[in-house]
């Protein structure tokens, strides 16, 4: 691992000055064994955001990024699912909160404590903690003694939810996750869903509700419109009629599609939870490696040859949700395409529709092509640039060994952050922050691509063995 000292010589004092930053921000939105995904607008423990941060934290204390994960854990459904949120019971300032949920009146499956939210998000968990281990090998041999106590035990809760995933969300093993609702896929009001939105009717006796995130964003273009929220919460209801039990979920809410996205991310997650396994002389590595086959073939079959992206279906309406956003580049997160193909779906991602876009500010992946009638500079997940989801590309292309097409995202990702601010979001023609400030992903973001050297495989150790396989 390169050393603060290294990058202040290597750098300037914007680096040094930027992990500071990122290392106080996480540590200011620490809740004792939880990190909040940001300070105000969102006081509660996320799941793909504790996934990340737990990576950002184990640069300062592997220790601490192993407790934030098991407070994850410890809201975990017996079905194997891990809830989109744990609840901070002290904390009141969000809504939807656990009461709106109701998971725990219409279902024996979540734990009675802490409570949780009924939906789940991209189970990036696996790869977190294949980074952890790495990053704590560095660190000591106690520091390391610890981490590898500790993971025999996360590897039983992680096996618990993807297989979870595998069964439940793919019932007929096509290779591609069912989302429930627009939250779990993460990227919350991308146009990705508004076809399926579209066709789900908000019903004249939704429950009335006050939201909060207006009052922190207060400029309202920075987040979902109302309308979005109404069919956001017309789901939550549908849901929770259904009992969050799966196979009613399917049989009967209105809204529900595939994710291509998230199906990349769970095969490049089984991929990483598979040499985990096999390190710890585990018995479940074949069906860990059959569905990262599964699901990499799954989203590798998704790819639209007009649009040259992979695409999402709607699974009520029936038909591919044909929308150029970032997510189509999820072959790219897991491999799968045919040399010819991957080459193609890189020179696309560096062209003008897309990093390669004159307008610009910094050449990092827009969560839209600016190009895209659907692009919206400023509105969330329609067009803003995200440095978690630049910083997950670089990661796993980097992982891919592809270095190559990492590097320009990796330089240009640092360049958004020195900003400063570590802002939930940036416009991408200005570089604006948006959103929360001292968003603890994105802190989490900054510090990964500062402390660990460009073109370095994320999980590779020293020596070339990778972090888990270095395990005794
Ligand atoms: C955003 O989503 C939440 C709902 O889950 C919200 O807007 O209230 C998304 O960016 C999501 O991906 C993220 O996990 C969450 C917390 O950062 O905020």
């Amino acid at each position: 691992m390169s050393t603060t000292d290294d990058l202040t010589v290597a750098r300037g004092i914007r680096g040094a000055e930027l992990t500071a930053r990122a290392a106080y921000a996480l540590r200011a939105n620490s809740a004792g064994p939880m990190t909040r995904a940001a300070p105000d607008l969102y006081p509660h423990q996320w799941s793909w955001d504790a996934a990340f941060v737990s990576v950002g934290i184990a640069h300062l204390d592997p220790r601490r990024a192993c407790a934030e994960l098991d407070h994850l854990f410890s809201g975990q459904w017996r079905t194997g699912m891990l809830p989109h949120i744990v609840f901070d019971p002290d904390e009141h300032s969000y809504f939807p909160g656990p009461d709106r949920w109701a998971c725990d009146e219409v279902s024996e499956d979540p734990p009675r404590a802490p409570r949780t939210s009924g939906i789940c998000q991209p189970p990036v968990h696996a790869l977190a903690v294949e980074r952890i281990v790495a990053i704590a090998d560095q660190q000591g041999a106690a520091t390391s003694a610890h981490v590898r106590e500790w993971l025999p035990g996360a590897y039983r809760r992680l096996l618990a939810w993807h297989r979870y995933l595998a069964r439940e969300r793919d019932p007929f093993g096509t290779g591609l996750i069912t989302v429930y609702h627009g939250w779990e896929g993460g990227m919350d009001n991308s146009p990705r869903w508004d076809g399926p939105y579209s066709r789900l009717a908000v019903p004249a006796d939704l429950p009335p509700y006050q939201r909060r995130d207006t009052r922190i964003v207060t400029d309202t273009s920075q987040r979902p419109t109302r309308l979005e929220y109404d069919r956001y919460l017309t789901s939550v209801e549908e849901l929770k009629a259904a009992g969050y039990d799966d196979a009613r979920i399917r049989a009967t809410v209105g809204y529900l599609t595939t994710d291509v996205f998230m199906s990349a991310v769970f095969a490049a997650a089984s991929d990483a939870l598979a040499r985990i396994g096999r390190a710890l002389g585990a018995d479940e590595v074949d069906e860990l490696e059959e569905h990262a086959a599964r699901f990499r073939a799954g989203v590798a079959a998704s790819v639209d040859a007009g649009l040259g992206l992979a695409l999402d279906t709607d699974l009520r309406a029936g038909g591919t949700l044909p929308v150029e956003t970032v997510a189509g580049f999820a072959p790219l997160l897991c491999g799968g395409l045919d040399p010819a193909a991957e080459q193609a779906m890189i020179e696309l991602l560096g062209s003008e529709r897309w990093a390669g876009h004159p307008g610009l500010r910094y050449a990092v992946l827009p969560t839209t092509s600016p190009a895209s009638p659907d692009f919206r500079p400023r509105a969330y997940w329609r067009g803003p640039s995200w440095p978690v989801i630049n910083w997950l590309f670089v990661w796993m292309l980097e992982r891919r060994g592809r270095a190559d097409v990492a590097a320009p995202l990796r330089a240009a990702s640092l360049a958004q952050l020195a900003e400063g601010s570590l802002a939930e979001y940036y416009e991408p023609l200005t570089g604006e922050p948006l959103g929360s400030a001292a968003q603890s992903w994105t802190a989490a973001a900054a510090l990964d691509l500062l402390l660990t050297s460009p073109g370095t495989p994320a999980e590779a150790n020293a020596d070339g063995r990778r972090g888990v396989d270095a395990l005794p």
